[in-house]
């Protein structure tokens, strides 16, 4: 009880403009030294980008004194639902989670909203009418994502048509079914190439954001497909996957069948720089300080925006090799 009745005071004060910054002993925290309780469940660590989006967070939780508790759902649902009910349970300040799949979130959210504990979503978005459901949403535009992709195979359709017989033959390895970055990476990339009728998509499977996983559907696909100029993969891990199968195949990757990706993580944009993938669209996962700085903010009764779009840019070969030294993740 203490909890909601300091937050609806500091929500007033700050009207007045009278409350300082929280976290000096009167913040509304759970934890008896003023220090903000986070319960975070994030999704596993099947990629560089989730890696690098479980360190920012970690890393930034620790600078700023903030008492997080970290759980790895090794990408279920139900683990993550759980992870979220053990909040509840410690009675934690804020809950911030990526949702591995945009449905199914309605049930646990009802019981953070009944327990008073505001919710954060970063990276994935959740399909909910209850918009009551979650304070604010930190994390790219994926539609955009999958246009900038398609935008770059448009401009570079004559060189992509490798085989030289007048189609641009894509194709696309998928993120995990349901999640949020693979249904709007595949929907803003279509809604691109659809301008140009000379390039379509072949095949299309899920690869589940793993290198395995891209490694493996690109193997059936050298088997099935016939002309295959291009490979979509939704991240760079399936996209290193394809490498691998393209070049067991004794193909060259990034000529004899073009790469695009999405994340720009370390290893992606090696790849990049040597010329086995051709262009790359930036998923920046460094989203902890902005979750931190919002979480604070939400904790003080401040209003903060319902969605927060991160950065982000695209690179090409060259740009890659400029950069690839100072990239931080
Ligand atoms: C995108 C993130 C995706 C990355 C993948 O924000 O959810 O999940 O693109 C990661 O690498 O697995
Ligand atoms: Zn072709």
């Amino acid at each position: 009880m203490v909890k909601k009745t300091l937050v609806a005071l500091s929500a007033i004060a700050l009207g007045a403009g009278t409350l300082s910054a929280c976290g000096g002993g009167d913040s509304a925290s759970g934890s008896d030294d003023g220090a903000i309780t986070m319960g975070f469940a994030q999704v596993g660590a099947e990629s560089g980008w989730r890696t690098a989006n479980s360190a920012s967070i970690q890393d930034t939780a620790e600078a700023e004194g903030i008492e997080l508790k970290f759980s790895d759902a090794q990408q279920k649902q139900e683990n993550q639902i759980k992870a979220i009910r053990s909040y509840i349970q410690q009675d934690v300040d804020i809950i911030s989670f990526s949702p591995v799949v945009e449905t199914g979130w309605d049930a646990v959210l009802q019981e953070a909203k009944r327990a008073g504990i505001p919710v954060i979503l970063t990276d994935r978005a959740v399909d909910t009418d209850d918009e009551s459901l979650y304070v604010t949403f930190l994390g790219s535009d994926f539609v955009a994502e999958g246009e900038k992709a398609g935008q770059w195979l448009v401009d570079n359709a004559a060189d992509s048509d490798v085989d030289g017989d007048g189609d641009v033959n894509v194709v696309e390895l998928q993120g995990t079914t349901g999640a949020a970055p693979a249904i709007d990476r595949k929907e803003g990339f279509e809604s691109v190439i659809s301008s140009d009728p000379s390039i379509s998509i072949s095949a299309s499977q899920t690869g589940d954001f793993t290198r395995d996983g891209g490694k493996q559907v690109m193997e059936a696909f050298l088997q099935s497909e016939e002309g295959i100029d291009v490979v979509y993969a939704h991240n760079d891990d399936m996209g290193l996957g394809a490498i691998e199968a393209i070049e067991a195949a004794g193909l060259v990757p990034g000529e004899d069948i073009k790469i695009i990706t999405v994340d720009a993580v370390r290893d992606g944009m090696a790849a990049l720089a040597e010329g086995k993938i051709n262009f790359i669209v930036e998923c920046n996962p460094l989203l902890g300080p902005q979750l931190m700085e919002l979480a604070q903010q939400v904790l003080d009764g401040e209003e903060v925006p319902r969605r927060v779009v991160t950065e982000e840019t695209t690179f090409t070969q060259e740009q890659a090799a400029e950069v690839l030294e100072s990239r931080e993740y």
